[in-house]
């Protein structure tokens, strides 16, 4: 059996070429290919010692950097299970994590570490490592000495690779298992559908803890043997003056818009670039035909999420059609089906189903969760709606789950209407997302107050300030006697969207 471990496909398309850089820090350094078994090793070498085998989790919240991806492949090599959390998540949501997931290794940021230390001992952690913006910490500082570890750990296709966190309607969140054949299999068909070459350029501003960031962007990089001009985050102007030294460049619908807003994005801002990938929320087709009238570039958009990876893509070749999301990558199945997931006639809208070889095995310890969004032929319920047309192109009308998408960052009203319900004084409240010119949607919530005490929208975002990550707060809070119901009791967020859609206009 060979192995299916992904960090040895990765390592069998590093180019020779000993001055080839893998990341091209903006902040000043770099990290070569021919140094990456090396340090990789090392930090495989140090988990090692640390107790890690093959299956324990690893969890990290750190800021992006060159050892947070050496971190990554040496977890990967490890046979470990790698599961990135977002920076801006609380010590509480932290805590949470830590719980379910039970890591055998904790690494966070030197600012963090004395508030989540604590939260770590508690869920069971034996170890807690620093890791800084720079490199700078305990990881490193405990590096000295170790000589790096040669192995890849053997593993099998269907071993698991990394866990991602994805809230849930439920207001939990799940995390979702993703295989070293899943990662692998979605990396391979993005790197040729999207004609990767060993000579793109890279622009990489999102964060690495999100399937965007580190899979889709990196594993093509990675696959390519490409230089990545590294971003510790999305700053426009930052962007604009790196965009002649790049080819390829992926966001979020965000990065887009703040792009057109600036007048010196131009024509020559683009003149070496190849392709301009955007996803992980809608595209606006007005932003579509803006970029290419100031640019002359075509956006290609796709459409995945945590549990799949990439699902669709518009073509590289033939027509980008804005407001679509194109066709289901080879290998990947799609389906437009009704409630009980059966295919409905082309060009009717229903829940997009899908089956293949990048699809997740299941959320972690949460066998129920995961036969509920398994059909009985082993399809994937997205909870997106969708039509698919005659010729098999795919466009996402809606979603089925009660899911605001900000910035491209996933929030689910339930997490916040169970944190603002709590609080003294309200009966109830209601979380909705409207459009928002900046984010896509912005988070906005309604709260009614049951009189027992004083509420108003200042007293709710300073509660909700510790409890839940900035993203997730609401960017407004309105108070209301009573919320929309229908008939059957159901609070009707169609139409409290409907009443707040221009708040943010
Ligand atoms: C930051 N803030 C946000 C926010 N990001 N609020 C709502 N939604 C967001 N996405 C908060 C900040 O904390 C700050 O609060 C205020 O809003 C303004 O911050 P900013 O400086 O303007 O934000 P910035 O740092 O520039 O971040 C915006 C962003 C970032 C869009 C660049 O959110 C981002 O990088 N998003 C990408 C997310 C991503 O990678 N998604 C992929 C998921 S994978 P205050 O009050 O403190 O000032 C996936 C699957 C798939 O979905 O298909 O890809
Ligand atoms: P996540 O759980 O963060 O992976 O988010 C996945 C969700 O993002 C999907 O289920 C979709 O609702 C949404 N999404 C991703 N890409 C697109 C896109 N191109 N158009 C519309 N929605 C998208």
């Amino acid at each position: 059996m060979s192995n299916a471990n992904l960090y040895a496909l990765f390592l069998e398309r590093f180019p020779d070429d000993p001055s080839a850089l893998f990341l091209d820090d903006v902040g000043g350094r770099r990290l070569y290919y021919s140094e990456i078994p090396r340090r990789s090793g090392q930090i495989h070498a140090l988990l090692h010692q640390l107790g890690v085998e093959k299956g324990d989790r690893v969890v990290v919240q750190v800021d992006k950097s060159i050892e947070a991806v050496l971190l990554y492949l040496a977890c990967l090599r490890a046979g470990a299970i790698y599961i990135p959390l977002n920076t801006a998540y609380t010590p509480n949501e932290v805590a949470y994590f830590l719980q379910d997931s039970t890591p055998r290794v904790f690494v966070c940021t030197p600012q963090n570490k004395a508030a989540l230390a604590p939260i770590a001992a508690k869920a069971g952690v034996s170890a807690v490592l620093s890791l800084g913006a720079s490199g700078e910490g305990e990881l490193t500082d405990a590096l000295a000495g170790v000589a790096a570890s040669e192995q890849i750990v053997e593993v099998a296709a269907d071993e698991l690779a990394a866990i991602l966190y994805t809230s849930g309607t439920t207001g939990r969140s799940k995390g979702a298992m993703l295989s070293h054949a899943n990662l692998a299999s979605n990396a391979q068909v993005l790197f040729d559908y999207w004609h990767w070459r060993s000579d793109d350029v890279l622009l990489h501003a999102l964060p690495i803890f999100h399937v965007h960031g580190l899979f889709v962007a990196l594993h093509c990089a990675l696959l390519g043997g490409s230089r990545v001009i590294f971003m510790a985050r999305f700053d426009v102007g930052k962007v604009i003056a790196k965009l002649p030294e790049a080819s390829v460049m992926m966001g979020v619908p965000t990065f887009y818009t703040r792009l057109l807003e600036r007048p010196d994005f131009t024509r020559e801002t683009c003149a070496g670039m190849r392709l301009f990938i955007s996803g992980s929320a809608p595209l606006l087709a007005e932003t579509h035909r803006e970029f290419e009238a100031r640019t002359g570039h075509r956006i290609l958009e796709r459409y995945g999420m945590t549990e799949a990876g990439m699902i669709t893509s518009n073509p590289y070749d033939g027509e980008r059609i804005a407001g679509t999301v194109g066709f289901a990558l080879p290998g990947v199945n799609a389906r437009v089906a009704d409630e009980h997931g059966r295919e409905v006639p082309r060009g009717e809208t229903g829940v997009l189903e899908i089956s293949g070889p990048n699809v997740f095995s299941g959320y972690w310890q949460m066998p129920d969760k995961t036969a509920e969004e398994f059909r009985s032929d082993g399809w994937f319920i997205t909870g997106d709606i969708a039509s698919m047309a005659g010729d098999g192109r795919v466009t996402i009308v809606g979603r089925a789950k009660d899911l605001i998408i900000s910035g491209g960052f996933n929030v689910y009203p339930k997490e916040i209407e169970a944190q603002i319900d709590e609080l003294p004084g309200v009966r109830e409240s209601a979380v909705i997302g409207v459009p928002h010119p900046d984010f896509g949607e912005g988070v906005v919530a309604v709260v009614v107050p049951d009189g027992s005490a004083g509420v108003s929208e200042e007293s709710v975002v300073a509660a909700l300030r510790d409890r839940l990550a900035r993203f997730k707060q609401p960017k407004r809070v309105f108070i209301a006697s009573e919320l929309p119901r229908n008939t059957m009791g159901k609070v009707q967020k169609n139409v409290l969207r409907d009443s707040y859609q221009d708040i943010f206009a």
